[in-house]
């Protein structure tokens, strides 16, 4: 017993030692407990950058036309099997136009349905667009644990190094297997200006990481309520000056109640003091959907302008 406590304990620190090599911290269900329950600080700049959304912005509301959503299979030699995502097509969508596409990546216990069920992302989307505040645009929400089994873990495996790791897989699942596949399938604009990435929690983390190290790709960026996973700002910002040229948007956001927001909060004091414009929106919410839905709320209305 003792022997197996030593072996385990050996591993736990080969794969920390791993993990804090790219920066980051190894998950366990420990770490996350006690990263959830951080103390909170907050600073006079971690405030509201906008006015909160209108009764009812992510509700289906009467008279608006929905769009709607397909599944997308494509095969990735990433995972070595067919993966889904779910996509969301704008109401009147048609191959005779093309549309920009927005990448929105869920968290670490959820897959392609945690943006369209949890957080009501195209009701949010259909409200904006009929209202003439978002463009017309596809919204791609993939399965973002890039494993063989992506399935979402039962709960007592969530916070594991396992799981944790099928998230950094996904961006080459991404860039090579789902971007051409989604460009295949769809009327999408094909260029840097026409493609964003934004995610919450893990998926933000993902959404900063990935977004910011291919800024050819991506001009436009959002992680909410980013996870322990967001590398740290000298790894995500090497050359400032280039971050700066190439982005056209990076939003940040989280809610004064998260116990994850101190990494928000490193991610924004870093843009701060390299000068790199990005919009921080720190509203009162925990790691929760009113948090989610608000900010894909000001989020979609800004992209692809
Ligand atoms: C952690 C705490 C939370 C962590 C990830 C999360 C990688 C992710 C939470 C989510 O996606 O909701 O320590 O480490």
């Amino acid at each position: 017993m003792q022997h197996t406590k030593t072996l385990a304990a050996i591993a736990l620190l080969a794969l920390a030692s791993a993990a804090s090599a790219q920066g980051v911290e190894t998950v366990t269900p420990d770490r996350a407990r006690a990263n959830f329950g951080r103390p909170i600080t907050l600073a006079a700049d971690d405030v509201r950058a906008f006015p909160a959304p209108p009764a009812g912005f992510a509700d289906a509301r009467p008279g608006v036309v929905a769009g709607r959503i397909e599944e997308l299979t494509y095969s990735s030699a990433v995972t070595g099997t067919q993966r889904l995502a779910s996509v969301y097509l704008p109401a009147g969508y048609s191959a005779e136009r093309r549309y920009p596409v927005l990448y929105l990546l869920h968290g670490i216990g959820g897959n392609q349905d945690e943006w369209r069920g949890y957080v009501r992302a195209p009701q949010v989307l259909d409200n904006l667009i009929a209202d003439g505040k978002a463009l017309p645009m596809i919204v791609v929400m993939p399965n973002g644990r890039a494993l063989a089994d992506d399935r979402s873990p039962p709960p007592d495996r969530v916070f594991t190094a396992e799981n944790a790791a099928g998230f950094a897989k996904f961006e080459r699942d991404l860039l090579e297997f789902l971007i051409p596949a989604v460009e295949a399938k769809y009327a999408a604009l094909g260029e840097r200006r026409q493609r964003a990435l934004a995610g919450l929690s893990m998926g933000g983390g993902q959404a900063l990481n990935f977004g910011l190290a291919h800024l050819d790709t991506f001009a436009w960026v959002g992680g909410f309520s980013s996870a322990p996973n967001t590398l740290p700002a000298a790894e995500l910002l090497p050359d400032p000056a280039d971050t700066r040229r190439q982005l056209a948007l990076l939003y940040l956001s989280c809610g004064n109640k998260d116990g994850l927001i101190n990494i928000s909060q490193g991610v924004h004091r870093a843009l701060k003091a390299s000068d790199i414009p990005h919009v921080w929106n720190v509203d009162e919410y925990g790691h929760d959907r009113d948090s989610w839905a608000e900010n894909l709320f000001h989020f979609a209305q800004r992209l692809f302008r």
